[in-house]
This record gives C-alpha cells, sequence and structure tokens, in this order.
C-alpha cells in the first residue's frame, strides 16, 4: 500500500475516494478481514480539512523502536486512507499537527498508559506514554477517534489500563483443530512456521493491539506436551518476535503430565524433585528463546486432564510449583478453577468454590486462579461464580467465552457485551455493597473466537465480542452501547442509521438468545457433546452433569433446579446478601429463577402469568425479536457492501429457524410436564417433539 503514495498513483487513489463520496457502498465488495481497523475515507470535507491540518504532518520522537515502526506503520496506511493524501513526517516537533513522544514526566501513566492532548489553538495534538507501547495504545486511540469521525478539538484523555492482563486463550489444537471452533481452522500454521510469517499474524497482532489486548495464549487448555518440544518452542518463538512490537506476550498451557510424555519421568507429581527439575529446564529453555514469555495457562484434573490430583496433591501444589519454576523470569500461571467430578455426588455448580475457597492463601504470588464468568460453563446467562470475591488473598482471572459455544455457535449474531458486563458488575457484597466482581479480578480473558475464515469470527457481528473484550478488559466500566456504537462505525459505517440501528440489533441480541433458548434461568439444555441445538429431553450420557435433565429438572409438580437450603443450597456459597436476591422464588428475578428454584408451573410470575403462559411468552419473545433483527437489518441495505449484507441476512435466517426451532422442541418438550396447552396466540410447532428428538448433527463443528 506504502508504494502506491510513493508513485503517480495517487490520481487512481482520489478517483477510488471520490466514488465512495458518490456512492460509499459502492466500493469494492468487503470481506471483513480488516476487521474494525478499516480506515474509511472521511467524506465530510471540513472534518476532513480539519483532520488534515492536525495529522497530516507527524513528528514521530524516535521511529526506530521495533514498536515505534509499528506504529509509524499504521498511521501511514491508516491517515492515508481516511485522509485521501500521504502524510508526512518531520524531523522536529516545531510545525507539526501531530507529535508524538514518550514522556518520563507523568508517571500515572504506568507503562501502558498515554495522553492526548491538543494545544490551545486545536491545530496540534501531541501523544505522550512513558513507553513505546503507551505511544502505540495512544495512536490507535487517536485512529479510533478520527474513524468515529470526532472533532479532534480540546482534547484531554488520560487512559491507563484498569486490569493488568488482557488476554486471549486460543483452545487451537497443534493440528489446527479449535476446540469450539466455528470460523475455520486456526490461524496458527505451526507445520510452516518457524520459516512462513504469514501475514495473518501480524493482523492478528495489529487488532489486538487497537483494542489493548496483551497477552494470548497459543494453545488448548486440553494441552498437547508436543507444544513444548525443542521444535515447537522455535514456532512459539517466531510469533512472539512477531507480537513483541504490538505489547502482547504470547503464554502455552502446560500439560500436567508432560514430565512423564515427555521427559520419560514415571512421575509428574509436583512434589518430586526430578518432577521439579524437569519443569525447571524446560522453563528455562523457554525463557533462552522467549525472554518475556508470560507463563502457563493450566487445565488440571478437569474432563480428563491430568493435574496435581493424579498423586494426592492438592491444586495448590500443583500451581505452586510451576510458579516457582517461572518466577525468577516472571513468569505467570493461570490455573483454571474450572473443576467438577462426577465422582462426588455434589451439585456441580458448587464444586470449584468447594475445591478452590479453602486454598486461598495458599498460592505463590505469581498465581492467578482463572474463574468462568459463571459456575457452571458459559450458558446464556449465568449468575456471577460465588468464588469471585470468595478468594480474597488470590488474584483471580475472569474467564469469559467469545467463541459461542453456547450461543447459537458460528451463526448466530449475539453481541456478548450486555452479558460479560453483567457479570462484571455483579455485585458481590463482600466487602459491603458496591464490591462488584470487577473489583475482584486482575484481569480478564476471552476464549478466542477467531478462525481462519476470510473475515476471522465467522460472522461479521461476532467480531464485535472480540472487540468488546479488550475494550472492557481496558475499562470495565465503559459501557456496552458505547462499545457497540465505536465498534460499528469503524466495522460498518458512521451514518446515523447504520449506528442506530445496528446498535438496536445488538444491544437486543443477547436477550433474544436467552428468550428462544433458556429463558427464566433454564441452562445447559443443549446437544450433547457438540451443544448444537435444544436436548431438553437429554439423559443418555453417563455422567449426570453432562444431561440436561440433570439442570433443568422438569416433572409434573414444576421445573428448575432448587439450590436453597431445601436443596442444593449452593446458594449459601455468595455472602447472604448477594443470596438474598435469588433466594425467594416469589422476589428472585425471573432472570435466574429456574438456576434457584423449582417453582411450580402455575407459579405466578411478576408478569401475572404463570410460569407455563411466562415460558411460552419468553420463547416466543425471542423467535419475534429475531424477526425484528431481520426487518432492522434489511432497511440498511443501502448503506451495506454487497457481500457483507447478504452474509448477515443469510446467517439471520439461520438464526431465525433456529430460534424456531428451539421454541417448539422446548416446548412440546415442557408440555409433558405441564399438561397445559400452548397459548392460542402463538404459533404453533410445525413437528411433534418426537420429529425433534430424532434430529441427529453427527457432523456439527467445534466439538472437543
Ligand atoms: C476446552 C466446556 C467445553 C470444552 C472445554 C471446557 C473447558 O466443557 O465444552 O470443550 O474444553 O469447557 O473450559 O475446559
Amino acid at each position: 500500500m506504502k508504494a502506491i503514495f510513493t508513485s503517480g498513483k495517487i490520481i487512481c487513489l482520489w478517483a477510488i475516494f471520490l466514488i465512495q463520496f458518490i456512492h460509499p457502498s459502492a466500493g469494492k465488495a468487503e470481506n471483513g478481514y480488516q476487521l474494525w481497523l478499516r480506515y474509511a475515507p472521511v467524506e465530510d470535507i471540513s472534518l476532513r480539512n480539519q483532520y488534515l491540518r492536525q495529522t497530516g504532518t507527524v513528528y514521530l520522537a524516535d521511529s526506530t523502536s521495533p514498536t515505534l515502526a509499528v506504529l509509524k506503520e499504521e498511521l501511514t496506511q491508516a491517515l492515508s486512507r481516511m485522509l485521501g493524501k500521504p502524510i508526512t513526517f518531520v524531523n522536529q516537533p516545531d510545525g507539526a499537527g501531530l507529535i508524538i513522544r514518550t514522556t518520563s514526566a507523568n508517571a500515572s501513566l504506568g507503562s501502558e498508559g498515554f495522553q492526548l492532548q491538543s494545544n490551545a489553538t486545536n491545530t496540534a495534538i501531541t501523544l505522550s506514554a512513558q513507553t513505546d507501547i503507551g505511544l502505540l495504545y495512544g495512536g490507535f486511540h487517536l485512529l479510533r477517534l478520527m474513524q468515529t469521525r470526532q472533532p479532534l478539538i480540546q482534547l484531554n484523555i488520560h487512559s491507563t489500563p484498569k486490569l493488568a492482563l488482557r488476554l486471549l486463550n486460543h483452545w487451537d489444537n497443534l493440528n489446527r483443530y479449535v476446540e469450539r471452533g466455528y470460523a475455520g481452522i486456526s490461524i496458527f500454521n505451526w507445520h510452516t512456521l518457524p520459516g512462513y510469517i504469514d501475514q495473518r499474524y501480524i493482523d492478528y497482532a495489529r487488532a489486538n493491539a487497537s483494542i489493548g489486548i496483551n497477552g494470548t495464549v497459543l494453545t488448548n487448555v486440553n494441552a498437547n506436551a508436543w507444544i513444548l518440544t525443542g521444535d515447537y518452542l522455535q514456532k512459539v518463538k517466531a510469533l512472539a518476535d512477531v507480537f513483541r512490537p504490538y505489547g502482547i506476550k504470547v503464554y502455552l498451557t502446560a500439560r500436567f503430565s508432560a514430565p512423564i510424555e515427555m521427559g520419560g519421568l514415571s512421575t509428574a507429581d509436583p512434589l518430586q524433585p526430578q518432577v521439579q527439575q524437569w519443569w525447571q529446564q524446560k522453563v528455562k529453555e523457554i525463557y533462552t528463546l522467549i525472554p518475556d514469555f508470560g507463563g502457563f495457562l493450566v487445565k488440571a484434573n478437569s474432563e480428563g486432564q491430568p493435574g496435581p490430583q493424579d498423586y494426592k496433591r492438592t491444586h495448590a501444589d500443583g500451581a505452586n510449583m510451576l510458579a516457582d519454576a517461572v518466577a525468577p523470569y516472571n513468569g505467570i500461571i493461570m490455573w483454571r478453577a474450572f473443576v467438577y467430578s462426577h465422582e462426588t455426588p455434589e451439585d456441580r455448580f458448587k464444586q470449584a468454590y468447594n475445591e478452590f475457597k479453602p486454598l486461598d492463601g495458599q498460592f505463590r504470588k505469581n498465581v492467578m486462579v482463572q474463574v468462568k464468568n459463571g459456575p457452571i460453563d458459559f450458558q446464556p446467562r449465568e449468575p456471577f461464580s460465588p468464588l469471585f470475591g470468595a478468594m480474597p488473598q488470590t488474584p483471580l482471572m475472569m474467564e469469559f467465552q467469545l467463541t459461542q459455544e453456547y450461543l447459537g455457535q458460528g451463526t448466530h449474531l449475539v453481541y456478548e457485551a450486555p452479558m460479560f458486563k453483567e457479570t462484571l458488575d455483579a455485585d458481590t457484597h463482600i466487602n459491603g455493597k458496591g464490591s462488584t466482581v470487577t473489583k475482584s479480578v486482575s484481569g480478564i480473558a476471552g476464549v478466542a473466537n477467531i478462525g481462519n475464515d476470510i473475515n476471522w469470527c465467522s460472522h461479521p457481528f461476532a467480531q464485535a465480542n472480540w472487540y468488546a473484550l479488550g475494550k472492557l478488559a481496558w475499562n470495565p466500566a465503559q459501557s456496552s452501547e458505547t462499545i457497540a456504537e465505536e465498534w460499528i462505525r469503524q466495522t460498518w459505517s458512521n451514518k446515523t442509521t447504520v449506528v442506530n440501528t445496528c446498535k438496536q440489533i445488538m444491544l437486543q441480541s443477547r436477550e433474544a438468545m436467552v428468550n428462544y433458548m433458556t429463558p427464566l434461568g433454564l441452562h445447559h439444555i443443549m446437544g450433547n457433546g457438540h451443544h448444537y441445538g435444544p436436548l431438553p429431553w437429554g439423559n443418555t450420557l453417563p455422567r449426570a452433569d453432562w444431561n440436561p435433565v440433570y439442570y433443568h429438572r422438569a416433572d409434573s409438580a414444576g421445573i428448575g433446579f432448587n439450590r436453597t437450603a431445601t436443596g442444593s443450597n449452593a446458594l449459601a456459597q455468595y455472602h447472604p446478601a448477594a443470596a438474598a436476591a435469588w433466594a425467594d422464588s416469589n422476589t428472585c428475578s425471573s432472570e435466574y429463577l429456574l438456576w434457584f428454584h423449582h417453582v411450580s408451573w402455575q407459579h405466578r410470575m411478576p408478569t401475572g402469568r404463570s410460569l407455563w403462559q411466562e415460558l411460552c411468552f419468553r420463547y416466543n419473545q425471542g423467535v419475534a425479536q429475531v424477526r425484528t433483527m431481520q426487518q432492522q437489518w434489511q432497511q440498511l441495505q443501502p448503506y451495506i457492501d454487497k457481500e457483507r449484507y447478504t452474509q448477515v441476512q443469510l446467517m439471520l435466517g439461520i438464526q431465525q429457524r433456529e430460534a424456531v426451532w428451539w421454541r417448539d422442541a422446548c416446548l412440546l418438550y415442557f408440555q409433558q410436564f405441564s399438561q397445559q396447552p400452548i397459548p392460542a396466540q402463538y404459533e404453533k410447532p410445525a413437528h411433534t417433539l418426537e420429529y425433534y428428538q430424532n434430529l441427529k448433527f453427527p457432523y456439527a463443528p467445534g466439538n472437543g
């Protein structure tokens, strides 16, 4: 692209630029590859001229560092695309519109923060930071202001990340299969690394840096020890070298039994000196290649993965052994709390807390316990995990799932920020009112929804979930709406109709999905294994807690899981003030009712409807909401490029059909217990319950 501006092709660029002005959607088809970094030309001439004055001439104090070279390249591309002219870099700040330099004067900026300030006449902007990476983040922020067409006047922005660790977790296998992935195979091509550096790696790093993500776990938590072999570490090093200038550290998953599988030891017992030495040697080898290696993420003694309990040791014993190995290099261990066992005759909801809460205070300082947002497993709606706030002596990581394993997978439009916010803003009451979940975490990880599909995420709107993860990890106080708006402006268009309509679609999408899949606190009623589609009747798996009937407990008396004191008493794991909100079925909010109560079909809901009527209403409302989303999207056809418009339109069609399927299958099934008719005002199911029960999907994607 750079060459375009250095040759006589400027005229050609202007022609493209003018066509865009005359008919914005008439430009070449867009495939979504550019994500939110499209840098569409600024159409408003006076705004463009203002931007040109302020950013057309740039002073970048020292562009020789790899990070500043990256910043210079990004500005070169982005500004010339938005402004339709090449920009100039100058050697002196005097006369420059944009002045970029590090400063030691402002310690409050920390190692990643930045400041953007206008001069008194709004003719120049200074971007300053203590570090190069702070400047890169600030540069992306400035570009975001321009992409969202903000006037660059009276800028006085001081921005620092609220959370230190902002990570993606890839569940990518070495053969490129992505567990729970719906967007193609892994972007990490281990076979061609380290010799071949795919442009994707660079664009992935750019996208992450633009939203403040500063770490990536490259491999699946269901780990393969092979990643720790010398050859593969060379490949990891190659990726680390690509990502480093963008402020992104690499992490790996550690298979706990690696000392046996790779080291030829007879044990992986964390208290055995030879096991400790094996890890110390391996860690030394890694840090020799990758001096800023982040550390390990570990899934242990969970769903068949090896772990310290195989040797009658605790999770703390296992985590601490690895923590000691990485500590000399400032590495960390993220130890997952996603554990449950069918040998334990205990509500699965309670198991992670039961296991980890007693270990609080026993972990090394460089261990973080990584907790999924809810107590079960990334359901459309979950109460926050009771572990948040319950381990005051242990730093916790929040684990969200971007990939839509339980949320319609690769084809449903579901904007997840409202779901993330629901958890982050929830009040644990641990230190009195206002003890939000956010206050109990030191980092956020998102299970990536990225694959090698041309648009990265399968659904064009799924990109927003990646975007939101980064933005919320930087600042959990930001609203879902603000994040949606800035993503829409950058990804689709700044036209008011597009912005407002997309926002409406996005902001209702999560609630729509909850309604047509798991309303009123239903959970875990999807297909076995692949988790695709409804299977509320599922009761054939060997483990009780893998079966939907375990979770909804429908019978002739009612429906829902009694987790009060008369049931599993999972509620007791919360602070009494938090539990109080859910403890009484008459006051528990409808959203969580069946999470905590087995209520009768006649139970009177706040709407005045009976529980059965409310269930029918919610399932139908979900379908209606998707149909509204379809209509809203149709209105945008004139403003959106054909390729992406059609893709979303077709996927909304799938979503609508699947919403109907979920509704009909679930209502017919639950009707067997309620013994009541589906009220006459609603559409009748097109098929019998038997029809839905006979549907099979042996090749549904993403299975573990
Ligand atoms: C990576 C769920 C998913 C599994 C996943 C597991 C986990 O059970 O279905 O695919 O395994 O969570 O988070 O470890």
